[in-house]
């Protein structure tokens, strides 16, 4: 059985990657990013459960249910991070370690992008490192699981 069990959620649009605008968000797939994800948390012993919605009560939902299910959640909501209460009360609510992640580097991009709901619930947040940054994440997760 895996050691650990980590949720990773991506919001809304974050299935469009590889498709469009790689100038921003790059050419990886979200496809590739969930098979770069498994590859490297087996490695560790880890399990990765990783899911995308663009609905925010899906995601909303996915987050309570990781109190049961996950032992940390890698976050990237999307344009959820700088809008949604909802996503910051589960966080809240189920305790476990986030880190929020985003493949652009927001504070390079318009001052709407500057602010997230999620960081202050958040061990720490990656952005701008692309597809990478969930890589990072995971590397960051060593610390904060036992
Ligand atoms: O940089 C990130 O990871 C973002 O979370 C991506 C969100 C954006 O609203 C955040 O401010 C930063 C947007 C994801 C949209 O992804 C697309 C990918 C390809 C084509 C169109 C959209």
């Amino acid at each position: 059985m895996a050691k650990h069990t980590i949720l990773a959620l991506n919001g809304p649009n974050l299935n469009l990657l590889g498709t469009r605008e790689p100038e921003i968000y790059g050419s990886t797939t979200l496809d590739e990013i969930a098979q770069a994800m498994q590859n490297a948390a087996s490695a560790k012993g880890w399990h990765i459960d990783f899911r995308q919605s663009n609905h925010e009560g899906e995601l909303v939902d996915w987050i309570q249910q990781a109190r049961d299910s996950a032992d940390a959640i890698i976050l990237n909501a999307g344009a959820y991070s700088h809008t949604s209460v909802a996503i910051l009360d589960a966080l809240h609510a189920a305790e476990k370690p986030v880190i929020e992640v985003h493949l652009s580097n927001l504070f390079k991009r318009e001052t709407f992008r500057h602010h997230s709901y999620i960081s202050p619930v958040a061990v720490g947040l990656i952005c701008g490192f692309g597809a990478k940054g969930y890589l990072l994440a995971l590397d960051a997760l060593e610390d904060c699981l036992n």
